[in-house]
């Protein structure tokens, strides 16, 4: 082969043997309405693996105990195991430091955090906020709520026909009123892969802050949060093969220390009288009250099971598969892709003619295909296509071609119902 790029490229495909893959996740193993189960809702939540599973059982059958407080070896076990997933995690997105891990329910969650204790700790009227159009619902209400209270102003970054964000725009609202940038990195609905660097940078230039909304990032592309420059940047454990309930905010050492608590309780504290209380140290200023152990430890699993097939096979294999799934959808009339983003990934949102997503959803549950159909609680999107929903097939490393042929046989059987 001449092309070393597309020789790269089998290598990495190759080096996924889905079959493998696919054993270590019981689930799949399943029918559905009697069809076999083709799992295309990944992009809401991923499937576990059986070392993912098997890790928080071994935790609650061999040392469940409450972590940072017990001197008995159960707790000391919990302790350790925890506090080695955040440097699991930390190696991960290759964090400086893991006290820059704050664990947290999920992406929400971390997006929350950064609005109300950064936020409405440092900006104020007239103040500017910058997010896009491609934002997934948590992605701009926290925003619209900080705005609200101090009467900040939240401006938009347009998205093109493609579903790619127009950067010229981005470039002409920054401004010495922007104190905050807050952008996905690959969005939901579209499967656009933005450039989040050129973001970061761009931003920088004129001081302001950038969070990155990692949610469908981080089981598809490699993150390295020192490259990207960003200053916090957040994700969910379930959406990358770790259980519900868990997710991550990491944010500069500098910025997290000098906001206050986002909520209180215990173990956020170092001293407390009735009088007033010294926080904690970082990160467990921003982890008050028992935390969600068996979600930490196995989240640091589910990290380990993407280290050990490595995410530049997973990229490769997903792309291969993308590229496979939007050829073999091309064939069907009246199917609209909505996002056809140069950069996109492991994402296929369409219409079919004027069936409306959830009848195609149904229709797909009935061949035993789950996807989602629906706004994906990114409604501004659909209002830019001028459409109140898509169905979306979203892909992960265990899905195979023989299951995107389910897929369009399943949305023919569609059109010939409807006609
Ligand atoms: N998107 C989807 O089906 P949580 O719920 O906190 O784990 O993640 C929220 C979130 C934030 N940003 C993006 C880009 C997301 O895709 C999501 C979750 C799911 O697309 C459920 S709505």
């Amino acid at each position: 082969m001449n092309n070393p790029i597309a020789e790269k490229l089998t290598t990495n495909i190759d080096s996924i043997d889905v079959n493998v893959i696919r054993a270590d996740f019981p689930v799949l193993d399943q029918k559905v309405n009697g069809k076999p189960l083709v799992y295309l809702d990944n992009a809401a939540t991923t499937q576990k693996p059986r070392q993912v599973i098997d890790t928080i059982n071994e935790y609650y059958r061999r040392y469940n105990s409450n972590i940072h407080r017990g001197v008995h070896s159960l707790s000391e076990k919990a302790t350790a195991a925890y506090e080695a997933a955040r440097e699991t995690i930390r190696d991960f997105i290759n964090a400086p430091a893991t006290q820059e891990i704050i664990f947290v329910r999920g992406a929400t969650e971390g997006i929350n955090l950064v609005a109300q204790s950064y936020g409405m700790t440092n900006l104020k009227t007239g103040d500017e906020i910058i997010i896009s159009e491609m934002e997934h619902h948590s992605n701009i209400v926290p925003w619209q709520l900080l705005c609200e209270r101090t009467g900040a102003v939240l401006r938009v970054i347009p998205i093109n026909d493609d579903g790619e964000l127009k950067l010229e725009a981005y470039q002409s609202l920054l401004g010495p009123k922007t104190k905050l940038v807050s952008i996905v990195h690959i969005s939901n609905a579209l499967g656009t892969i933005n450039p989040v660097k050129q973001i970061v940078d761009l931003a920088h230039e004129h001081d302001a802050l950038v969070l990155v909304d990692g949610a469908q990032a981080t089981a598809h592309t490699g993150i390295d949060v020192q490259a990207l420059d960003c200053d916090f940047y957040v994700f969910s454990g379930h959406k990358m093969f770790g259980p519900t309930g868990i997710g991550v905010l990491y944010g500069k050492t500098d910025l997290l220390n000098a906001m206050p608590p986002y909520q209180s309780g215990g173990d956020m504290i170092k001293m407390v009288t009735l009088e007033k209380t010294l926080f904690n140290e970082l990160p467990y200023k921003f982890e008050a009250g028992t935390p969600h152990i068996a979600g930490v430890i196995g989240m640091g699993a589910a990290i380990n099971y993407i280290k050990s097939i490595g995410l530049d096979n997973i990229a490769a294999y997903e792309h291969d598969l993308l590229d496979y799934a939007s050829a073999a959808v091309s064939d069907i009339k009246g199917l609209k892709l909505v996002g056809t983003a140069k950069k996109k990934t492991s994402i296929l949102s369409f219409t079919l003619g004027n069936i409306h997503a959830h009848d195609i959803g149904t229709i797909l549950d009935h061949e035993g295909v789950a996807v989602r159909a629906g706004h994906h609680c990114a409604m501004p999107v659909m209002e830019r296509f001028g459409i109140p929903a898509t169905a979306r097939a979203s892909f992960a490393l265990y899905n195979t071609r023989e299951e995107v042929d389910t897929l369009v046989k399943a949305l023919k059987k569609c059109k010939e119902i409807f006609g």
